[in-house]
């Protein structure tokens, strides 16, 4: 359960808040900024790291990272598209970037020239992809990073950066901070999601995620906040160590938890390659099939898959990026109702053949049967504590038999040509109920 901010909460609250994102199941990460247009290049070398640390794997002084302002000019930048991307894929909701470690504000800011005005571009992406997002139906959140390499009175300085630190007051860059985030929120909002990160630095307390979510809090009161505006995550596992720390639901990052934790929200973000801002030289995608199988696997333990893209410096998504996401969307117009909406697996345990997710529904719940091998041609899977009183194989007219069994039931898993992951739908004649 997240921390209980100042405003009277009760559990049905909570819950009111977290219901689109739980029915949402999948989401969107764009990172995108003034490294985009370096693609993890600097002065002719191909940095090693993330695309988006560029700053910190080149160990470039504020002084010349500035020269990024002038050739930021993403022309081909379409919000339409990136939001129709979204949408296309089965993406209900999406993530961007509007602050990176870097400091650079992808808006219109009335606190900083360190924008996308200062830039050729001269436009404002937050309010362009804000207006997209409401046009296609998906919902519009927005990252913001609490480390700023760029802030003069950020504190701790990296260590590539000597600039002085005489006269520094990191209250002072918390204030710009949140007048930022009152900035955003009433600009661009409301807003689905903030998304915090890079609290990991000594200088962020406990008190100041506390009252950091409590501001936020305060702007908009069904807005989700995730546990890294506060102190509690646990590493890369991503989840909150104890309830006293703020955060309204967990954010594994780059791995899967090994199971779901009943009554607890959390999203897996991972990237497609292995960096999160463009890199050119970044060309270890995975396929289109271990994505969607990191899509049920999530679904399957009652969490959100946020999968990113790094769009280049002329705003364009990767083509091996929109390939993939092209693929699960085929998909999902024929199996979201599998994802979508669904609660975990009801059973203690995963069955070789692949994964199953559930939908709670009157007079019944519904079971879906991910397939993951083509060649599976018989499933069993232990007895839901209701009956199955039908079965059909989603995007066909099959109506497989379901037969019982010592320990619950099976059925054949039609052959259906292509090499895609086959879902059977079952519907039960009451609620599932299993020891
Ligand atoms: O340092 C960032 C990184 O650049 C990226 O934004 C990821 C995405 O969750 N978060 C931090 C690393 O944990």
């Amino acid at each position: 359960m997240p921390f209980p901010d100042t405003t009277p909460r009760t559990d049905s609250d909570h819950d009111r808040r977290m219901r689109w994102f739980r029915e949402a199941r999948f989401g969107m990460f764009i990172h995108f900024g003034l490294y985009s247009s370096a693609g993890g290049v600097w002065n002719g070398r191909d940095l090693p790291g993330v695309g988006e640390w560029l700053m910190s794997n080149g160990r470039i002084p504020v002084s010349e990272y500035q020269q990024l302002l002038e050739r930021f000019n993403p022309v081909a930048f379409d919000a339409d598209a990136w939001a129709k991307t979204a949408k296309d894929a089965g993406m209900r909701y999406l993530v961007l970037t509007s602050k990176h470690h870097d400091g650079f504000c992808l808006w219109d800011s009335d606190h900083t020239d360190w924008d996308v005005m200062s830039t050729p571009f001269r436009r404002d992406i937050l309010q362009e992809l804000s207006g997209a997002c409401r046009r296609h139906g998906v919902k519009f959140c927005l990252y913001h990073s609490i480390m700023d390499w760029h802030h003069p009175d950020y504190l701790p300085r990296p260590g590539w950066d000597k600039r002085s630190t005489d006269g520094v007051d990191f209250d002072r860059y918390v204030a710009y901070m949140k007048n930022q985030l009152k900035e955003i929120v009433r600009k661009y909002g409301p807003l689905g999601i903030l998304w915090f990160d890079g609290e990991w630095e000594p200088t962020w307390t406990h008190e100041r995620g506390l009252d950091l979510y409590r501001t936020v809090r305060s702007l908009q009161r069904d807005i989700l906040i995730n546990n890294r505006v506060d102190k509690g995550r646990n590493g890369m596992q991503g989840l909150t160590t104890d309830e006293r720390y703020a955060g309204d639901f967990g954010t594994p990052e780059q791995e899967i938890p090994p199971t779901g934790l009943p009554g607890v929200d959390w999203e897996s973000c991972m990237t497609m390659n292995t960096s999160w801002g463009y890199k050119a030289s970044d060309t270890r995608w995975k396929s289109s099939d271990e994505l969607l199988r990191n899509l049920i696997d999530i679904a399957s333990k009652g969490g959100n898959y946020l999968l990113n893209v790094g769009p280049d410096g002329r705003g364009e998504i990767p083509a091996a990026s929109r390939d993939r996401l092209r693929d699960i969307g085929v998909w999902m117009r024929r199996n979201g109702q599998a994802i979508h909406g669904t609660v975990a697996n009801p059973f203690k345990t995963v069955p070789a053949w692949g994964r199953v997710t559930r939908k709670e529904g009157r007079p019944g719940d519904t079971l879906y049967l991910h397939v993951f091998d083509s060649k599976t041609k018989r499933v069993a899977f232990p007895h839901p504590g209701a009956t199955p009183v039908r079965a059909s194989v989603l995007g066909s007219s099959v109506k497989p038999a379901v037969s019982n069994t010592a320990s619950g039931f099976e059925l054949d898993v039609p052959d259906l040509g292509a090499s895609t992951i086959r879902v059977v739908k079952v519907d039960l004649a009451g609620k599932v109920s299993v020891a």
